[in-house]
């Protein structure tokens, strides 16, 4: 559990923030029911990385790959956002630099109302085609097997990152710009084992903000972090919001 005093400190930094930024992680949606990766209970207990989540997993077998993809695709589309997005939906509304940039792929933070969302791995929601390269948004939608191109006829694919592929370039820039420029930064339910995603944290250090984690357990974030709060994203966001909205009702911070 979170103390009282752990949501003050928080909630002191994250108030005094001309440039307040949210990195977020798969930690964040665990509350929806969407698996995390690592971990007991994570998707890579029961997946391979090398056979699922590879541009040569899917070379070798796209169809083993789309099973996969289809059923974390069912799941999103099923699932809700929790009082975790709806908080960082809130800051936004609180601060106006507030920037998010998650490295999750299953659109929970823009169903909460988020609208600067720096998505760095992509989206279940999109497909591309293998072909001509073009994106077609399949929200909510079945994919018949296989998925082909309506355009070119070519196989589709998510339109997710996978190990050993560049992130797409003008997220990438958007978030090392805010990463840079934040004076605070919000590190929420990621392991930050996931490179270039991670580095952010350290650049974000580096050029003086103030790293608050939110998570379950120590990560490779929590030495860099001026203070971690151990607790459910859904419990602890929620309570350093009503502590800002508290202290801006009552004049104790502008
Ligand atoms: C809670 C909670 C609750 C739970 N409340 N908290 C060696 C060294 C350095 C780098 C490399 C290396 N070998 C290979 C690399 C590169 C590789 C990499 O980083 N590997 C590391 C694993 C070692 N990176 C890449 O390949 C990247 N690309 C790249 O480097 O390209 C180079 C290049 C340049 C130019 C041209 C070509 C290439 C791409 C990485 C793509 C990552 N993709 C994935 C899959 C996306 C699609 C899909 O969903 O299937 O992205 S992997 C997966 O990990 C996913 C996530 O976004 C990402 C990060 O995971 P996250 O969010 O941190 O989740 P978890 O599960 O790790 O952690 C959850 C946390 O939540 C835990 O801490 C819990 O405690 C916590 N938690 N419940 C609060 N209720
Ligand atoms: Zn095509």
């Amino acid at each position: 559990m979170a103390s009282g005093e752990e949501i003050r400190r928080a909630t002191e930094l994250l108030a005094r923030a001309r440039r307040p930024v949210a990195f977020t992680g798969a930690g964040v949606s665990a509350e929806s029911g969407i698996p995390t990766f690592r971990g007991s209970g994570g998707l890579w207990e029961n997946y391979r990385v090398e056979d699922v989540a590879t541009p040569e997993a899917f070379e070798r077998n796209p169809r083993l790959v789309w099973e996969f993809y289809n059923l974390r695709r069912e799941a999103v589309f099923r699932a809700e956002p929790n009082p975790a997005h709806r908080a960082l939906a809130r800051l936004e509304e609180l601060f106006p630099n507030f920037v998010l940039i998650t490295q999750n792929v299953d659109r929970l933070h823009q169903r909460a109302g988020s609208k600067k969302v720096i998505e760095l791995h992509g989206n279940l929601c999109e497909v591309r085609c293998t072909g001509c390269g073009r994106t077609f948004d399949k929200t909510g939608v079945r994919l018949e097997w296989p998925p082909r191109c309506a355009e070119c006829g070519e196989l589709l694919r998510p339109a997710v990152v996978w190990f050993g592929e560049a992130l797409p370039l003008d997220a990438w820039r958007a978030a090392e710009e805010a990463a840079n420029a934040s004076d605070c930064m919000l590190v929420i339910g990621t392991s930050a084992q996931v490179y270039p995603a991670a580095g952010l944290i350290a650049m974000a250090r580096r050029h003086g903000a103030a790293i608050v984690e939110v998570n379950l357990e120590p990560t490779a974030a929590s030495e860099m972090a001026a203070i971690s709060i151990y607790g459910k994203a859904a419990e602890v966001l929620p309570q350093i919001v009503e502590a800002i909205e508290w202290a801006r009702q009552s004049g104790e911070m502008r």
